[in-house]
């Protein structure tokens, strides 16, 4: 998914940032590609067009930093300008107090809501809910035996009514899940080809039969702004909460993830990613946005220190950042400061490569494992914390030990830490653009020593 957006958005990055001085002619060319890209990507054009004037505003007024080149900064600000495009903030699944919660799913045929209903069932139970799925698809009793064997599977009780009134059937559902004490309902509703007045009208009707805590729309990211085209006229005649972006593994251009949001006002909640019951992931702008930026964000990182740190030892930070001189008492000095600001799990998660911690939640990554990459790092000599390359096999064994951690936290680490010293290196030196290898930012080309 993005991958043609993100290669594209990096090549015109590659360029800029190798640029010690952006001239206006620069500038536009730039948002000329970007345009591209976007469209290509299938991004909704209003949408398109109001991105890349934000972007060019923001370049044109932007001050001058320090430790940014321009290229540098426009990188940024498109970063920042995306994040708000996929919806700033994670939204989480908001339900009320009361028993049971009531999750309703609305879509297109075809769009992924049975699928979706058991993804979400089998992700809320994992939160400790006690979910039941109701089938509310009348019009074919195929979609509820799927909905019956996607709960067998996951060992979730689907209530199945009997007749054709949706309303009736929806609240002997909730009905059920009181007798059985089930404190979540997640409502499955039949598809139809077109949003069409029927539809709308079934769904407003069981909406106002239940009154959901949320009321979902299931959209398939494959389908690009047909969907989004739905969605918006959906939301006029039935106001949803949010929406679940389906099918975002496969080979969609992103145009619709990247265009709903503005388009309806509604964000994206979950990401669909692949058939699978456990293949349901909570949405993060900020993280896509990075994604298909394809780097971590090394730019927030070096803000933080400076934030962080005494001014002039900032610079001096500043100056062996950007040589690449960066060493593990650098790093360790800057793991301090953040603590002090409680900023380490954003702070793990802008490190490039940080992937493995997308899982995590910020508060999950807590002082203790700060503590501990502070005892590996404590037990490196001085010489191995300024020449990281000298960290063969038989040290990192011995590091380990005085850490009182595994091999496997050693490596995590210093693969790590050379991720985010070969990153700084490429934004210093104007990015991949000129040396070939790897993408921009992408830790492609390390060699670890081992
Ligand atoms: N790759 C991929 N396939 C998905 C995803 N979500 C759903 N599917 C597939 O899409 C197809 C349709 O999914 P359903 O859940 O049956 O869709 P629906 O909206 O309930 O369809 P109707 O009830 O006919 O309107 C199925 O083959 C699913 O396996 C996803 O996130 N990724
Ligand atoms: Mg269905």
């Amino acid at each position: 998914m993005f991958q043609n957006l993100s290669e594209r958005l990096q090549s015109i990055f590659a360029d800029l940032t190798g640029r010690g001085r952006l001239s206006e002619a620069d500038v536009d060319t730039a948002m000329r590609e970007i345009r591209l890209a976007l469209l290509e990507a299938d991004v909704n054009f209003k949408v398109v067009k109001s991105f890349v004037e934000r972007v060019r505003q923001r370049t044109v007024g932007a001050e001058v930093s320090k430790s940014l080149t321009p290229g540098q900064t426009v990188v940024r600000i498109v970063l920042e300008e995306l994040t708000s495009l996929l919806g700033e903030t994670e939204s989480r699944l908001i339900l009320t107090s009361r028993i049971p919660g009531i999750v309703m799913l609305v879509g297109l045929q075809g769009s992924g809501k049975t699928t979706a209903a058991a993804k979400l069932a089998n992700h809320l139970r994992k939160q400790g809910k006690r979910p039941i799925l109701i089938a509310c698809d009348i019009y074919r009793p195929a979609a509820i035996d799927q909905l019956e064997s996607l709960g067998r599977e996951l060992d979730i009780p689907v209530f199945r009514g009997e007749g054709t009134d949706v309303e009736a059937i929806a609240k002997a559902g909730v009905k059920e899940a009181i007798a059985s004490m089930r404190d979540l309902a997640i409502v499955d509703t039949a598809g139809r080809l077109h949003v069409d007045e029927k539809m709308m009208d079934e769904a407003a009707r069981v909406k106002a039969a239940l009154k959901p805590d949320q009321v979902l729309m299931v959209v398939d990211a494959m389908t690009g702004q047909d969907a989004v085209t739905a969605a918006a006229a959906f939301s006029e005649r039935v106001d949803f909460d949010g929406v679940i972006m389906s099918k975002l593994d496969g080979d969609a251009r992103g145009g619709a993830a990247l265009s709903i949001r503005e388009v309806t006002g509604k964000p994206i909640v979950f990401a669909g990613v692949g058939e699978r019951l456990d293949a349901l992931e909570p949405f993060h702008p900020d993280r896509m946005a990075k994604r298909i930026l394809g780097m971590g964000d090394v730019v927030t990182l070096i803000e933080k220190a400076t934030e962080a740190a005494d001014a002039d030892l900032t610079e001096e930070m500043e100056e062996r950042l950007r040589k690449a001189e960066f060493t593990f008492d650098d790093f360790l000095l800057q793991l301090t400061h953040l603590k002090k600001m409680g900023g380490i799990g954003d702070m793990l998660k802008m490190l490039p490569g940080a992937g493995h911690f997308k899982d995590l939640d910020a508060a999950e990554i807590d002082e203790r494992q700060l503590d501990r990459v502070a005892a590996i790092i404590r037990s490196m000599t001085a010489e191995e914390r300024a020449n990281p390359k000298l960290l063969n096999g038989s040290r990192r064994e011995r590091i380990a030990r005085g850490a009182g951690v595994t091999v496997f936290d050693v490596n995590q680490l210093v693969k790590q830490f050379n991720q985010a010293r070969k990153l700084m290196k490429q934004l210093q030196s104007g990015g991949p653009g000129k040396k070939k290898r790897g993408g921009f930012g992408m830790p492609g080309g390390m060699r670890l020593p081992s």
